[in-house]
């Protein structure tokens, strides 16, 4: 019998969702043969989503991208011919001397949460583009309006413990599919929901979350500001404020209050789009049920007023004392807990040298990439060097976006996986490693642990870590600090303060995880960290909250509902993690093909029936997608869900063709839910 070299390391799942799991790698022979969920880790209970599960099938993909490719065909073309590392490095170096000798930020940083991992994230990269002097990237794309709005409100983004919310007695899941996208607080909800707890869901689409929740209040997008100032008008005056906790560790509220008085139920309901009832409904689960929780997710804030949402939906725990409870209390993104622990010297700003370089807005790279030279503006941009993320399908109005990556003067270097809709578009695609290639070390937005991940399997073909790629061009650039020679092991060191945490690093490796060190409630008493520990209402340069309409929608733009009656939202396909997934075929072929899901009434008008091709439109931009005549989709809603690569898609086109760049009201963030279209059908 030979005997098979099998071996287990902990890993850490790398995608950008907020259950950051803790997994089990099984190597056998050289090659990873199973990928699990730890069943000691606190959250991941041993069970990994779906998507994940099939990570070995990703990471082992024929189409993995496996050596440096240089573009032979025109730009975009997707006609690439094999280099040496060698020869791509030594060329990229050059491209960017020569540019950075006019002006180094010409040369844009472009990169999101492909993974979240320290290490592979930032570690490294910035560190370069420090030292280079290229202009300074904002990370907007995702969670910028309400991860600065909650800021604003409670001091950081910090909330209650995930692991809590199966105590809770109502839990009000808003704005989120967390079936879909946080699995792992999903089944503490239900372990509620069997304990007698209430779930209400708050989303216009009626996903399969709100399906198994006890009520669905479907409001119209980007409404949830009125709804929370509805519900707080029910609060003040059928006297369901916690008096005590509001005067003990809230500032401001007299002003709010003011302000709330002037949203009765109906007015509220009437702008949302829902009976008062539900409006009075909800007042009434969050005043008499305790301990009551929120749970908050991002979906929400992607309009132009997702700012002041957040804000208004995260002082309603505060006016009801929710956080008394461990189990109380709201939950947007618990990432602000990790800040005191994490080592800002791992991305060396000080390498800046006085320098503050211009920054451009990840969420107006179309615009951007086809400006010229200005004053307000800097110098065009002449490289672009992406990594961990697909702008090309996910960044806001692709026409824009596409003209801008299809510019022959553009040099554009991108690492990656796959041969995405952004690497077709590249000058150069250097192959990066995958989780189970390279060392990380993860902090999370969901939960409060630390992670490690250990490297499962040596680099497949050429692959080299994001680490290590930047490592290897800072050389060619002739950077020479010696922190361009630091090893992934030690920026693991470097990464977060372990002493304080009460470990060591290598205890977190050999255990895989730790968890912060934190109270159970951590607001009971207050304690906010906000300057004097109180919750803000009137923030200074924000002002007080209120509900901030749309910027498409029948009543804040009636001239263009006329032509574009269709409120649109594309919010992620379970299978699929952003534009992640979209090439793996078993995954692919759950999800079947790109469609948009539109109310029978809505339907009828236009002809339409489930199964139609149709054409989605409006002014910037159409996509092309088949229809499905389904009651997930309200009257007046149409959901596209995202994010297909486009070349997967019909014609060549995502949803991201119709969404526009104009940014929200705090945190200039995109504004994808808030968008008209019209539809009409094609073929049935
Ligand atoms: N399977 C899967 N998991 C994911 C992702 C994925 O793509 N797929 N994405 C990951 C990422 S990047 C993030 S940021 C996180 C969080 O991801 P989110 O983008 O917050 O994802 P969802 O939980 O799907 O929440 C969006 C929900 O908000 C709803 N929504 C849209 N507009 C409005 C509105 O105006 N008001 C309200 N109340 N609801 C609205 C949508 O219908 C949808 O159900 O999840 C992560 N997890
Ligand atoms: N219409 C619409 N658009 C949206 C959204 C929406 O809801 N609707 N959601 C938005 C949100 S919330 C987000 S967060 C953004 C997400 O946008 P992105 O952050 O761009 O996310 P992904 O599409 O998953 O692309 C990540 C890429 O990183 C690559 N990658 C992963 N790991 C590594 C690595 O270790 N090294 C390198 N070099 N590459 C790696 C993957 O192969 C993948 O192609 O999209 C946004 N766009
Ligand atoms: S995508 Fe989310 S749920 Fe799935 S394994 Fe990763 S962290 Fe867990
Ligand atoms: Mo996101």
């Amino acid at each position: 019998m030979t005997s098979i070299d099998s071996r287990t390391v902990h890993a850490a799942c790398p995608h950008d969702c907020p259950d950051t799991c803790a997994m089990r790698v099984t190597v056998e022979g050289g090659r990873v043969v199973r990928v699990q969920g730890d069943p000691e880790h606190a959250t991941t209970l041993g069970a990994l989503c779906t998507k994940v599960s099939r990570y070995a099938e990703r990471s082992y993909h024929a189409d993995r991208v496996l050596h440096p490719l240089k573009r032979v065909g025109p730009k975009g073309a997707g006609r690439f011919e094999r280099v040496s590392w060698d020869a791509a490095l030594a060329d990229i170096a050059a491209r960017l001397k020569a540019i950075a000798a006019r002006d180094p930020e010409a040369i844009v940083p472009y990169s999101y949460a492909g993974t979240m991992g320290l290490l592979q994230g930032e570690g490294m990269a910035a560190r370069f583009f420090h030292r280079l002097g290229a202009a300074l990237l904002d990370r907007t794309i995702c969670a910028a309006a309400g991860g600065q709005a909650l800021a604003a409100t409670y001091g950081a983004k910090v909330g209650m413990h995930m692991r809590f919310f199966g105590e809770s007695r109502l839990i009000v899941i808003w704005g989120s599919n967390s079936i879909a996208s946080n699995l792992h607080f999903w089944t503490l909800a239900q372990q509620a929901k069997r304990d007698g707890a209430k779930l209400v869901c708050i989303d216009p689409r009626r996903t399969e979350t709100a399906d198994k929740c006890h009520q669905h209040i479907a409001l119209l997008p980007g409404t949830d500001g009125a709804l929370a100032l509805g519900v707080m008008h029910e609060l003040i005056t059928k006297d369901g404020l916690d008096r005590d906790y509001v005067e003990r560790h809230v500032d401001g509220f007299a002003a709010l209050q003011e302000r709330a008085l002037q949203w009765p139920a109906e007015r509220a309901a009437a702008v949302c789009g829902i009976d008062p009832d539900e409006v009075r409904g909800l007042a009434h689960d969050l005043a008499t049920t305790r301990p009551a929780a929120i749970r908050l997710n991002y979906g929400m804030q992607r309009v132009r007023g997702g700012g002041n949402a957040t804000r208004l939906v995260a002082l309603l725990p505060c006016l009801v004392g929710a956080w008394r409870h461990r189990a109380g209390g709201l939950l947007l993104s618990s990432s602000g807990w990790f800040k005191p622990y994490k080592n800002p010297a791992l991305e060396r700003p000080d390498l800046l040298g006085g320098r503050t370089p211009r920054t451009i807005n990840m969420s107006t790279i179309g615009d951007d990439l086809l400006r010229q030279a200005a004053p307000e503006f800097g110098p065009k941009i002449e490289a672009l060097i992406v990594y961990n993320s697909n702008p090309v399908a996910v960044a806001p109005e692709s026409r824009k976006v596409m003209a801008g990556f299809a510019r022959e003067d553009l040099f554009t270097v991108v690492l990656e996986h796959f041969m995405t809709d952004t690497a077709e578009h590249a000058d150069y695609v250097l192959p990066a490693t995958t989780q189970l290639e390279h060392l990380d070390v993860h902090t999370a937005y969901g939960h409060t642990d630390v992670m490690f991940n250990e490297p499962a399997i040596a680099a497949l073909g050429e692959a080299k870590p994001n680490t290590q790629i930047f490592r290897e061009l800072a050389a060619r650039m002739g950077f020479t600090e010696p922190c361009f020679s630091d090893d992934d092991e030690s920026l693991a060191r470097d990464a977060m303060r372990y002493d304080q945490l009460g470990t060591s690093f290598d205890a977190l490796r050999e255990r895989g995880w730790t968890a912060l060190p934190l109270p159970d409630a951590p607001f009971a008493n207050g304690g906010f960290p906000t300057a004097n520990g109180r919750v803000q209402i009137d923030v200074p340069g924000l002002g007080l909250p209120g509900h901030v309409p749309n910027y498409e929608s029948a009543s804040s733009s009636p001239a263009l509902a006329v032509r574009y009656p269709l409120a649109m939202i594309s919010p992620p396909a379970r299978n699929f993690l952003n534009s992640s997934f979209v090439n793996v075929q078993s995954l692919r072929s759950i999800e079947g093909e790109p469609r948009l899901e539109i109310d029978a009434r809505d339907a009828a008008r236009r002809g339409i029936e489930s199964g139609c091709l149709v054409r989605v439109f409006n002014d910037r931009g159409e996509y092309r997608c088949k229809a499905e005549v389904t009651a997930r989709a309200r009257p007046g809603v149409v959901n596209g869900l995202g994010i297909w690569w486009r070349k997967f898609g019909v014609a060549g086109t995502n949803v991201n063709e119709l969404t526009h760049q104009r940014l929200t009201d705090i945190g200039c963030g995109p504004a994808f839910y808030d968008c008209l279209v019209q539809v009409e059908a094609i073929k049935c």
